[in-house]
């Protein structure tokens, strides 16, 4: 019996700073009304789903910053999203800025959530690779200061659910082979990913016309290469003054594209996605237990940069 999840991207236009979250909740229950309609068992809305992307401004005030933060989940404010779930049958994956208390101190954090069909928090995630900068950079044309407002987390699990192995990431996650390596190395079937991805990368600008090429690039590699369906959606379009890129799409375990989003604007696609698909993929190619060879990959989690000689030639082999 194939165990079928009828997956709805739940992408969002841009939100503006004064955009209350009761304004964006709507939204996203609008969007999961839609995606009811079509058949969807789970919606996959985002990163940073309530609020606009704050990071690409820099302030000092922490009464601001928190202002973009959840302090709990869910919250008057989404909780309508909560009780749409319930009672429509629909899951979903949400992302959002989390203040979180640890040892009576505040922390926050880039975070998702994995809300069963029950409109049950079943899975939580916090953002590992965080990119951009620390301190205020004027030369940029919008800061992106996630090293300065979250605090990297450092654990990619894995959540039996929807009648497989569910699995969350966020963002420049999905840049990094590592990201879904460890998810694959437990089983995963399924990886959501939520995303805010200006066009515009101030340190290379040449890359700027090969954004939605590396954004589907990194996700249909982490898909194939772990015989994992990957589910990414984006933020789109120009928010506050920041042009996003759309190209929120289904990669099946093959690699290829099964659904994706036409406008940069709040969009449903739907797919059907099998989840025992992933098998012609883990017990060929790519079953690790068979073809790894981990004894030649110590470095991979010994460095963190690349090992450079003095002369800062070439890596020694
Ligand atoms: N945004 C971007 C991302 O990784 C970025 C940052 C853009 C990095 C372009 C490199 C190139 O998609 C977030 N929020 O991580």
């Amino acid at each position: 019996m194939s165990r079928i999840v009828n997956i709805a991207i739940g992408q969002l236009g841009p939100i503006a700073r004064a955009d209350s979250r009761q304004q964006v909740v709507k939204r996203l229950c609008d969007l999961m009304r839609e995606a009811h309609a079509c058949g969807s068992h789970l919606i996959v809305y985002p990163e940073l789903a309530l609020t606009t992307f704050f990071p690409r401004w820099y302030m000092e005030s922490d009464e601001e910053i928190n202002s973009f933060f959840e302090r709990e989940m869910p919250s008057a404010a989404t909780q309508p999203l909560f009780d749409l779930s319930r009672e429509l049958g629909v899951g979903f994956y949400l992302g959002y800025a989390e203040l979180a208390s640890e040892q009576g101190k505040a922390v926050r954090y880039n975070t998702s959530i994995l809300v069963n069909r029950q409109g049950e928090i079943v899975g939580k995630y916090r953002k590992v690779h965080l990119p951009g900068h620390r301190e205020h950079e004027p030369w940029r044309r919008f800061q992106h200061l996630e090293k300065r407002y979250f605090t990297p987390g450092n654990h990619f699990g894995v959540t039996h659910a929807f009648g497989g192995k569910i699995g969350m990431a966020i963002c420049n996650d999905r840049r990094w082979a590592e990201t879904y390596r460890v998810m694959g190395l437990q089983g995963v079937e399924m990886v959501l990913i939520g995303y805010n991805t200006p066009v515009h990368n101030a340190p290379a600008p040449q890359h700027d016309d090969l954004s939605l090429f590396h954004n589907q690039l990194s996700m249909q590699a982490g898909a194939y290469q772990n015989g994992t369906w990957v589910v990414g959606v984006a933020k789109a379009g120009m928010e506050e003054g920041v042009d996003g890129i759309g190209g929120s799409c289904i990669i099946a375990p093959s690699g290829e594209v099964l659904a994706n989003c036409i406008t940069k604007g709040d969009e449903v696609a739907i797919a059907r996605c099998d989840l025992d698909f992933c098998e012609v993929y883990k017990r060929t190619t790519f079953n690790f237990d068979a073809h790894r060879q981990p004894q030649a990959y110590g470095m991979i989690v010994e460095r963190r940069g690349e090992m450079l000689m003095a002369d800062g030639s070439g890596v020694v082999s």
